[in-house]
């Protein structure tokens, strides 16, 4: 692997380190964990400042395009914008930097702009918590806006609301009969809606879809008083303003109602706990004296001595009054 970057490299804005760093941070390898604990503890003070949003919907939707428009916007405004893309469905395979450079044509150039694919990697808590490191040193960085796409398949939508601040749910401008079944998992993801394509043959479409989805949040009254249903057309760039418009609203009445922190130590302690377990876990997968033990406690399951259950808990209690310098490894290393 190339050079680590310090912190200084980081701290200073330098892309390239920047990218290197988040390199560090999604791998799995025990040397580079260290690296990148050292890195992380480096920056810590020089994160947090940013807005976290997520652009989520369903493949093809705009999610791209929608962040193409929303951050030229938002450069042309002095602000700097990081592009962080997850894909949930596959972890390992890199993401695709060259589809989302090519959707984003013109902000993959500009200088106050950072653009990433998927993360690669998937460390100890999970594929949020890799996003979640890469998000910390983009904001140490100097990245003041950090825009989030996932593909919207539940799975991904989980997984950003653990990370963000304010979740963009983007739909597509649907046929009539189609209003009828909104689902209130739709409306209670999201913090602001927009209907995409609102341009050409779809335009009416379009606030019709944006009507349906405002009479449908009414049934919710609770989530009618934050959610906005916007419509957009990121082809023809209109709506965009009134998007980032939106953004801000829900971020001051946020911060002024103490969700925004509410909702960001929630993170953290999610964060945490998810962590602890992976570790928790892989520790007593890796143990010698466990492994021993499941052989023994199956073979008295299997004739009958004892229950799955009683066994379990007999491993745990096992567990805890073991003595992690007397355990060998599985694989040999620790
Ligand atoms: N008419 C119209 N087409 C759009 C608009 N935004 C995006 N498209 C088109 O919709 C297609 C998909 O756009 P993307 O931005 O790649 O959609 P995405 O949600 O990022 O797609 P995935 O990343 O594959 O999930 C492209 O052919 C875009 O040109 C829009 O505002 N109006
Ligand atoms: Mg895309």
């Amino acid at each position: 692997m190339s050079r680590v970057p310090s912190v200084q490299d980081i701290l200073s804005g330098d892309r390239n380190s920047l990218s290197r760093g988040i390199t560090l941070v999604e791998s799995t390898r025990l040397s580079a964990m260290n690296d990148a604990e050292h890195l992380l503890n480096g920056v810590l003070a020089k994160t947090g400042k940013a807005l976290r949003v997520a652009v989520t919907g369903a493949p093809g939707v705009g999610k791209s395009t929608l962040i193409e428009a929303l951050g030229m916007h938002l450069v042309q405004s002095d602000y700097r914008v990081a592009v962080l893309s997850v894909d949930p469905s596959s972890p390992h395979t890199g993401g695709s930097i060259m589809g989302d450079k090519t959707r984003m044509p013109e902000l993959a150039k500009h200088k106050n702009a950072f653009i990433r694919p998927s993360p690669s990697g998937n460390v100890p808590g999970g594929i949020a918590n890799t996003t979640r490191r890469a998000m910390l040193l983009c904001e140490a960085a100097g990245y003041n806006v950090i825009l989030i796409e996932t593909v919207g398949t539940g799975q991904g939508d989980t997984l950003v609301r653990q990370i963000v601040d304010i979740v963009l749910l983007m739909l597509l401008p649907h046929a009539g009969d189609e209003l009828q079944g909104i689902k209130r998992g739709i409306l209670e993801i999201a913090d602001l809606i927009a209907v995409s394509k609102a341009d050409r043959v779809m335009i009416d479409q379009a606030r019709l879809t944006a009507n349906a989805y405002r009479r449908a949040l009414h049934l919710y009254p609770e989530r009618s008083r934050i959610v906005k249903v916007k419509t957009i057309s990121a082809l023809e760039k209109t709506g965009i303003s009134a998007i980032w418009e939106a953004i801000r609203d829900i971020e001051r009445t946020t911060r002024e109602n103490g969700h925004f922190e509410t909702q960001r130590n929630a993170q953290i302690k999610t964060a945490l706990l998810e962590t602890a377990k992976t570790f928790l876990l892989s520790e007593f997968g890796k143990s010698r004296i466990i492994d021993a033990a499941v052989d023994n406690f199956q073979q008295q399951v299997t004739a009958g001595t004892c229950t799955v259950t009683g066994a379990a808990h007999e491993l745990v209690r096992i567990y805890r009054t073991m003595d992690s310098k007397t355990d060998p490894n599985v694989e040999g290393s620790s």
